[in-house]
């Protein structure tokens, strides 16, 4: 009998960089769960990776661009969107993916979030929201809700948190979904529907910190995070997007929250410019390379 039918290789295998293995993450940590249903995603999807690129800024979950087998990007604090916004205007025809944490996305990145929102460009956003700023000791940070301990509040948190798919609904994301790392079949069919849906996704994953967040508010290991997923959380596909904030024990609302169309920043920008240069315009994907960079104003 051969081996290969009793030892069969991981399916995901071929998305990871199995030489940079093992991973930083903490035992019961959800981001290396994330990362099992993207795989599944690009794998069901049946995605060319060669036209994927993806970018994360820093923290725990920005070491999701090092360990995937992909053209990856580990980008500065913050900067995963803008970074990401100018490799999609570069070349049009990649699927750009920002893989990051809440703190990089919503804090010190969060003027570039809701930028990039406004304007629907097509980029698809994970962000995986332990709640906390992770990487860096267990800070309170931009989603960390009320009532919480973190090294920043020993006395508890008080500062009202942001409700991330309601932020982001508003600024302009033509496609906003929320589950946890309880949900990965979930997770899997949301991020293949990103991959397919074009403009502004946002995709947040609540997920366990155990080492920070669950440890200083007794909250006990990833898998009591687990099963307080699996009780509290509620499926509402359409729900106003306004009454999903999370708090530190009730109820987690999850489910697609939006899915419209409008047009993207790349339609909008090119409908303009035909209008606005008739016969002069050209597609810069119909220019050829020497086209392109021969400009006699420039050179
Ligand atoms: C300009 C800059 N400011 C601050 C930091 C320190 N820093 C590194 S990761 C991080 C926060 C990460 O939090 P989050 O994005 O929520 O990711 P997590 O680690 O929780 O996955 C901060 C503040 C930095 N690296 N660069
Ligand atoms: S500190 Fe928290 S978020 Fe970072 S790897 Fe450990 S469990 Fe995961």
């Amino acid at each position: 009998m051969s081996t290969d039918l009793i030892h069969p290789g991981n399916p995901v295998e071929p998305f990871l960089r199995t030489d940079r293995m093992p991973h930083i993450w903490c035992p019961g940590c959800g981001i290396g769960t994330t990362v099992n249903c993207f795989s599944r995603a690009l794998i069901e999807s049946c995605m060319n990776v060669n036209d994927m690129a993806i970018v994360s800024g820093i923290g725990c979950t920005g070491r999701v661009a090092g360990y995937v087998n992909l053209d990856s990007f580990h980008t500065t604090h913050g900067r995963a969107i803008p970074f990401a916004t100018g490799l999609k205007l570069a070349n049009p025809k990649r699927q750009v993916v920002v893989y990051s944490g809440d703190g990089d996305l919503f804090a010190i990145g969060g003027n570039h979030l809701i930028h990039a929102a406004r304007r629907n460009i097509d980029l698809k956003v994970i962000c995986v929201n332990n709640l906390i700023y992770a990487m860096t000791g267990g800070q309170t940070g931009p989603a960390t809700p009320g009532d919480v301990i973190t090294s920043t509040a020993p006395y508890g948190t008080f500062d009202p948190a942001f409700n991330l798919p309601y932020l982001t609904e508003a600024a302009g994301a033509v496609y906003v979904a929320r589950w946890t790392t309880f949900h990965v079949r979930q997770i899997t069919k949301t991020m293949q529907e990103m991959f397919s849906k074009k403009g502004f996704c946002f995709l947040e994953i609540v997920s366990p910190c155990p080492t920070l967040y669950q440890r200083r508010n007794k909250m006990g290991d990833g898998l009591d995070t687990m099963k307080y997923y699996k009780a509290m959380s509620k499926v509402k596909h359409g729900a106003n997007t306004k009454d999903v904030p999370l708090s530190r024990q009730g109820e987690i609302i999850v489910g697609k929250f939006v899915d419209i169309e409008r047009p993207n920043y790349m339609e909008l920008m090119r409908n303009k410019l035909h209008d606005s240069l008739g016969e002069q315009y050209v597609e810069t994907d119909e220019l050829t390379c020497e086209e392109a960079t021969s400009c006699s104003d420039c050179s």
